[in-house]
């Protein structure tokens, strides 16, 4: 998966920066450096180039205990080609095993990092949806806007209230290549003006350290650095959650999460997502 792609890179550039930051301490302490008797995964690849830092995996589900909300059927007569899929509200959704799905999970804390130029997050219009519904990116990644279907939409962006752009994208054009910046939030929400139901939304962080879960509620990412990092949740409804998390080297770390449907999101994730970087992150 595409995720997986620049979640590897990510991690490449991430260990770059680090050294970089850091730069080597010749006879500095032993931190965690890993003994090399205890590599279990020794086929990570990142691994030999850098032994001083190294990276693990960050695992962990998005449980709901609250009564799972209806999905109406969506309204989608106005439009011929529409009306001819019937679709539910998926502003909500409860997985079979009780977990949500199309939370999203960023990294905080991590060095800075865009993956390269080839490497793009896209979003799709399929059926008269926004698919997926969730995407995330780093800040200057390549977002790739596509319409699948055989008639027009237009995409219209917003932060919070504020357009971004809003530009229509009739039957057969070509993909729109889009980068969102940190003056853009957090989070953008995408909007059809022509089909009012379609919702969509990009959720964006410093570096590409990122994942949205499916149908399992489960999420993992790989290629994190080495450290002590704020892992937040955000579900469009139901807003953030964060909790602490402690990756080492060649293990994988936990982060489990639980809405319970009362939570409700402010709209003030802009807000909670820059506090909580680390105060001497990077651009
Ligand atoms: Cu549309």
């Amino acid at each position: 998966m595409l995720n997986k792609k620049f979640t590897a890179l990510a991690s490449t550039l991430a260990l770059a920066l680090t050294l970089a930051a850091c730069g080597k301490k010749p006879g500095g302490t032993t931190t965690e450096t890993a003994a090399p008797a205890d590599k279990k995964e020794a086929a990570a690849p990142a691994a030999p180039a850098a032994p001083a830092a190294g990276s693990g995996s960050i695992k962990g589900k998005v449980s709901f205990t609250g009564t799972a909300p209806d999905m109406p059927e969506l309204k989608r007569e106005a439009d011929p080609f529409c009306a001819k899929t019937k679709m539910k509200d998926e502003e909500v959704v409860v997985n079979a095993n009780g977990t949500l799905k199309n939370v999203a999970l960023i990294v905080q804390g991590a060095a800075a990092s865009t993956p390269d130029a080839a490497v793009v997050s896209e979003v799709d219009q399929v059926n008269c949806m926004y698919t997926p519904r969730v995407v995330t990116a780093a800040f200057g990644q390549n977002v790739k806007i596509v319409n699948s279907d055989p008639i027009l939409h237009n995409v219209h962006t917003y932060a919070d209230t504020k357009t971004l752009f809003n530009r229509a994208q009739p039957k057969g054009s070509p993909p729109m290549d889009k980068t969102f910046s940190k003056d853009d939030g957090g989070v953008v929400k995408f909007k059809c003006d022509v089909h009012p139901w379609m919702t969509g939304w990009l959720v964006l962080n410093d570096n590409a350290l990122n994942a949205v879960t499916g149908d399992s509620g489960e999420f993992e990412i790989k290629g994190v650095p080495a450290g002590t990092y704020k892992i937040q949740a955000w579900h469009e409804k139901y807003g953030p959650k964060t909790v602490d998390v402690t990756v080492e080297a060649d293990k994988t770390a936990e982060a489990n999460f639980t809405y319970d449907g009362t939570e409700k999101a402010a709209y003030d994730f802009k807000e909670v997502h820059i506090s909580l970087n680390h105060p001497g992150h990077q651009h």
